[in-house]
């Protein structure tokens, strides 16, 4: 063998080791978007204390304190009071944002402290803690309980600057829209004449996510 050959054998080693290396790479980045992919649309259904509305876009900064930046609007839609003691909201990009008096608006006149009652409502505020980074071009959001078991989880739409997200009543499993008012802490205000106008943002939401850094703000 002549040492060019040689030497040409070699580069087409050093070829097939670099390809190999670089395959579980490859193969992890498609997991990875199918993960992404399957986390879209993933509102879920939820009885008992539940997410009921986002500003995952807040006028202004998103961080802040209430009622400036981003917040959560917790609702116990059950008929027994509830303790949040160590609670959390946590987003698919692994931010985790504690549930607690420094975090819960208006938590030192809560009756007991961390119970949410029956048919009340909590504001879990960013507050200038640093952890609620709410994507603006859509986010998943878990509520968890005190054992880290998901207790409901929200998947967003795009977001206007400043107007908060709900549930959508026709599709509880749909990605939220815009609310027609921000009602932190009160019911919330549905777009109105609305019907018939959602079903088509799968696709657009799948291309946003792909695209979008998860923990642009
Ligand atoms: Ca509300
Ligand atoms: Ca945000």
């Amino acid at each position: 063998m002549s040492g060019r050959s040689r030497r040409g054998a070699t580069v087409l080693s050093l070829v097939i080791l670099v390809v190999m290396s670089l395959s579980p790479i490859l193969i992890d980045g498609l997991n990875e978007t199918t993960l992404f992919r399957s986390a879209s649309s993933r509102s879920a259904n939820c009885s008992g204390v539940c997410i009921n509305e986002m500003m995952t876009n807040a006028d202004g900064s998103d961080q802040g304190m209430f009622p400036a930046g981003e917040w959560v609007e917790l609702h116990n839609s059950g008929s027994i009071e509830i303790s949040l003691e160590n609670w959390i909201l946590e987003d698919i990009g692994g931010w985790v944002h504690p549930i607690d008096a420094g975090t819960w608006v208006d938590f030192d006149q809560l009756a007991t402290p961390y119970v949410l009652t029956a048919g009340s409502y909590a504001i879990i505020a960013e507050n200038e803690v640093g952890t609620l980074r709410l994507n603006n071009a859509g986010e998943t959001l878990h509520l968890k309980d005190a054992g880290g078991t998901v207790v409901h989880t929200a998947t967003s739409g795009e977001a206007s600057n400043g107007i908060s997200k709900i549930p959508d009543s026709s599709d509880a499993t749909a990605d939220w829209i815009d609310s027609e008012e921000n009602t932190p802490g009160a019911e919330n205000s549905e777009t109105t004449g609305g019907e018939g106008e959602e079903g088509g943002g799968t696709p657009s939401s799948l291309t946003r996510i792909m695209t979008m850094p998860l923990d642009a703000e």
